[in-house]
């Protein structure tokens, strides 16, 4: 039987954030309870000066009353013991948005086309995932290359999270 308790869960190895620096297009993600980015979501990591990583964030979300709108959001990271497993401070410019503590973990990534990440925000007494959320990032807005696919379709079965992806669409509502 497949092991799905986080800690087994593979990491990119050697993870370098300035190669991982620069614009990702989310092009399928995995959703946590609650609310959630919608769509055209673009994140932009960037290694600051004093070497920490931080990103901001763009994406579509619905509030209350079904009200559409581009979140602007913001994040800081800290490192943990793993380069690969950070954790994630992160706000919306709007007060109104989501603020959270969250896991950041790189599972795979060329750094050049496909990067694969992880969160689990609530664990199960087994150590398997309750609430996780994912996103499989892209350099290429018009999504993922073949040779990219087959990576990222084992990975996404090594997660245990096969099946549960949506795709996102960029349709410009959060350009400019
Ligand atoms: C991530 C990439 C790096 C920066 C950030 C990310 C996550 C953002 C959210 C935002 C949720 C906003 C909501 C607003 C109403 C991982 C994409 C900040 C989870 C729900």
């Amino acid at each position: 039987a497949q092991d799905c308790s986080i800690q087994s869960f593979q990491v990119m190895q050697n993870f370098d954030r300035h190669r991982y620096a620069g614009t990702w297009y989310a092009v399928a993600k995995k959703d946590p309870v609650g609310l959630f980015l919608l769509d055209n979501i673009i994140a932009q990591f960037n290694v600051e000066a004093d070497g920490t990583m931080t990103a901001t964030a763009k994406g579509r979300v619905k509030l209350f009353n079904n009200f559409e709108l581009c979140a602007n959001m913001f994040a800081t990271f800290e490192e943990t013991d793993n380069p690969a497993k950070l954790k994630m401070k992160y706000w919306g410019a709007a007060s109104y948005l989501e603020n959270g503590y969250d896991d950041h973990w790189v599972i795979d990534t060329d750094y050049d086309n496909y990067a694969i990440h992880f969160a689990c925000r609530v664990m199960d007494l087994d150590g398997t995932c309750l609430d996780s959320y994912s996103f499989i990032f892209s350099r290429h807005p018009g999504g993922l290359r073949p040779e990219d696919q087959k990576i990222v379709t084992q990975k996404k079965q090594e997660l245990c999270l096969l099946g549960k992806y949506r795709r996102v669409s960029h349709t410009g509502f959060c350009d400019s």
